[in-house]
């Protein structure tokens, strides 16, 4: 049995700052709760307001270092941050290094910072579904600026890209690795490129490399961003004012040029499109079994129909 959930009281508990309230209806929203459909429609008037900023790149590179790094920044700003992880990987998780975890200890007391990790327990439409919606909870409790930390393999940097306002590319000194990002696709999604590690031989190498291939791409043409590379030592909190001064200037110009906007008008189409189909599999499964799939696909082996008007059927019945 699940327990009733009382929506009304746990939106105004998230309004006015309760970091429970704020864990609970996250956990609505990892779960898929049906209780969803309320909470969003509560939360939607108080949406909008929150800056979302990806944080993306391989394993181990620094993202966690960095976004507790980044928090720190925001709340001398005296703004409200919070941060999701959305990597299994995370120490936010639980399933990492102590020393890690201790780390974003740092913030673990402040009242004006919200951290949770999410598991995207390989949900239909994954990040395109569970992280907008954290985000919209976090954006409705108050949140000034969302952090959201993603481990950057294959298709997630693609995800993260459309769910942020700003992408931070996270890379770390090392042989080819402008390169490696090139092959990645990484240098289309970054709005800022970030060489952490910087302390590590290489870094200036590694700025060099992703400058280049930058020129190269067709991201330097007027009017378009020009995405900066700066480089940190995360670990120090060396180079955080250039990445905050980055981040800025990034939000400035997409402000200006109307691209905020387009970028948040698709991030809700990703998610309506998600939720429909969502719905429509689920109508999918209904009518199939209803109208047994089974016993078309007998009639298709038999001959006796032929797969397209066996799956005509099927959608008439979905549409009715
Ligand atoms: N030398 C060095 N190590 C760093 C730096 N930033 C992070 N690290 C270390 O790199 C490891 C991985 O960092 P983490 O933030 O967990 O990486 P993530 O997997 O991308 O989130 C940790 O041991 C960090 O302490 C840095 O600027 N220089
Ligand atoms: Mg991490």
């Amino acid at each position: 049995m699940r327990r009733a959930v009382d929506v009304p009281a746990l939106v105004e508990s998230a309004r006015a700052g309760s970091p429970r309230a704020v864990a609970r209806l996250i956990s609505l929203v990892e779960d898929g709760h049906p209780a969803l459909r309320e909470v969003m429609a509560a939360l939607a008037p108080h949406s909008g307001s929150a800056y979302v900023i990806g944080i993306t790149g391989s394993p181990g590179v620094g993202k966690s270092t960095s976004t507790t790094a980044l928090v720190g920044a925001f709340r001398e700003r005296g703004l409200r941050v919070g941060v999701l992880a959305v990597d299994p990987s995370s120490p936010f998780s639980g399933g990492a290094l102590l020393g890690d975890r201790v780390r974003m200890q740092d913030h673990a007391l402040d009242p004006e910072v919200y951290i949770r990790s999410m598991a995207s327990r390989g949900h239909l439409g994954g990040l395109s579904w569970t992280t907008p919606q954290a985000i919209r909870v976090l954006d409705a409790a108050g949140c000034d600026v969302v952090l959201v930390e993603t481990v950057g393999v294959g298709q997630s940097e693609v995800e993260i890209a459309g769910l942020a306002d700003t992408s931070i590319v996270l890379l770390a000194p090392g042989m080819g690795d402008g390169i490696q990002a090139a092959k990645a696709g990484i240098l289309e999604i970054g709005d800022v490129f970030v060489v952490n590690k910087a302390d590590r031989d290489g870094a200036d190498a590694t700025v060099r490399d992703l400058r280049h291939m930058i020129s190269l791409g067709d991201r330097t043409e007027p009017g378009l961003w020009r995405p900066p590379v700066v480089k940190t030592v995360a670990s120090q909190k060396l180079g955080l004012d250039e990445v905050m001064e980055a981040l800025d200037k990034h939000r400035a110009f997409i402000e200006e040029n109307g691209e905020l906007v387009r970028r948040r008008e698709r991030r809700a189409a990703d998610e309506i499109e998600s939720i429909a189909l969502a719905a429509v599999r689920a109508r999918f499964g209904h009518v199939a079994g209803h109208e047994g799939l089974g016993a078309l696909a007998r009639q298709v082996v038999a001959g006796e129909i032929d797969p397209y008007a066996a799956a005509d059927r099927l959608v008439d019945r979905l549409e009715a």
